[in-house]
């Protein structure tokens, strides 16, 4: 690792989030969903890798690739040193169909953000790194904030490196296939160690901001939330030879569950429950499905709700699957519980921006995990149409900048040891 070295780029005009996000606008859409799908370790995914690389090569900061797949972009502290460093940064994979802005505008907000503290010329007290956590959606691999956990120890590399995609691909083949060795993946003492704080910037996936008219929020907690993967089994057969009063469909017993979902969440309040995902074998149009995989996501402030939820779905599920002929299991289930970010970084990010509100989300994010293990922090940045992991996601040009500026000024805040 190098030392400080002055950087080239305190000559350069800051570049704006909006320039950086226009160069990987065309990456991973999906015409046939809409909106982006970048799945870690696939090829659109690696392509903004590139350009994570490459915008780090112009701001001569060191760029790594760790253990777990994460990107490090390192300017080091005095003499080189790496430890206790000032880390932001976000994520660049997306769910299928997603919008532009959840994950890279948080990457790119930390460029922009470095760009406005090298134009102050502030900051080589203390190591600084943009760093972007792969698979933060669990788009391919379904589990959610699975490079983070990997190296906060909270994931099993056993546990996850035969996960298949849906095309059967491996996680340790994808991980191969992308020049990583799946074999070092795991808890990484000595990446937690340089982590003196971390601070994720994150469009807002909701309509606080715009409620409230502000551009830039604090973040003071995330709902607790897990993943459940249900199969139900019934008896495949033919469409039109197969009489009705002969069936064990399990699509229909399927759908009485989605229904039930959605009722007993809604009978408890702040629940949120989703199937997001329904999966028919073999998928014919003209078969009675043999089995369905089926997706919960559940939320709540209070895990023991979220779980006294889950327990509730799993018995109202048994008992239409039983009217059904079909037998359910739960094969698979994930679970990050409820995040309140330190009180006294918060209110130090406050002191910065004093006129950012507090707000909560019903969203998971990587600083929830390491908020477990390091100093932890987010800031929102308003998203006028409030929807996210959606085409519609959308963040105007002044307020990334907005948001962008208001980085810099916590990062300045904290490269001051
Ligand atoms: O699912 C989530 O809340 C996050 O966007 N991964
Ligand atoms: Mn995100
Ligand atoms: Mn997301
Ligand atoms: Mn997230």
């Amino acid at each position: 690792m190098t030392g400080a070295a002055p950087s080239p780029t305190r000559s350069r005009r800051p570049a704006s989030v909006a320039s950086l996000l226009a160069d990987v606008r065309d990456v991973g859409r999906d015409p046939r969903r809409g909106g982006y799908s970048r799945f870690a370790y696939a090829p659109a995914e690696l392509e903004l890798r590139t350009w994570f690389e490459a915008e780090a090569a112009r701001r001569s900061l060191d760029v790594v690739t760790d253990r777990n797949g994460i990107l490090w972009a390192w300017r080091p502290g005095p003499g080189g040193s790496l430890d206790d460093a000032v880390v932001t940064g976000s994520h660049l994979d997306s769910v299928p169909g997603g919008g532009e802005f959840d994950g890279p505008l948080g990457v790119a907000s930390a460029f922009a953000a470095l760009d406005l503290l090298d134009a102050r010329d502030v900051g080589g007290e203390r190591p600084l790194a943009i760093v972007a956590f792969p698979e933060e959606e669990g788009g391919r691999f379904g589990r959610a904030c699975l490079g983070s956990q990997l190296m906060t120890g909270e994931q099993d590399p056993d546990r996850v490196l035969g996960l298949l995609d849906a095309d059967g691909t491996s996680l340790a083949d994808a991980l191969t296939g992308a020049g990583l060795d799946p074999v070092h993946l795991g808890r990484d003492e000595e990446a937690l160690r340089r982590i003196g704080v971390f601070v994720e910037l994150h469009v807002e996936q909701g309509r606080g901001l715009v409620d409230l008219d502000q551009p830039v929020a604090v973040a003071s907690s995330i709902l607790g939330h897990g993943r459940w993967r249900l199969t139900v089994t019934g008896e495949g057969n033919h469409a039109g030879a197969t009489l009705m009063a002969d069936r064990r469909d399990p699509m229909v017993a399927a759908a009485q569950v989605v229904v039930a979902v959605r009722d007993l969440a809604s009978s408890r309040p702040d629940a949120r429950a989703t199937v997001g995902r329904l999966q028919p074998v073999p998928g014919g149009t003209n078969v009675i499905a043999s089995r369905v995989d089926l997706w919960l996501d559940v939320r709540h402030p209070d895990d023991d709700v979220t779980r006294a939820l889950v327990a509730q779905v799993l018995e109202s599920a048994h008992a239409v699957c039983a009217a059904e002929g079909c037998a359910v299991e739960l094969v698979e289930e994930s679970y990050s519980g409820q995040v309140r970010f330190d009180a006294g970084l918060r209110d130090r990010l406050r002191g910065v921006l004093p006129d950012a509100p507090v707000l909560a989300t019903g969203a998971g994010h990587d600083a929830g995990v390491l908020a477990a293990h390091v100093p932890s922090a987010m800031l929102f940045t308003r998203n006028p149409t409030g929807v996210s992991h959606s085409p519609e996601e959308h963040v105007d040009d002044a307020d990334a900048e907005a948001g962008a500026a208001a980085l810099a000024d916590v990062l300045q805040d904290l490269l001051v040891p």
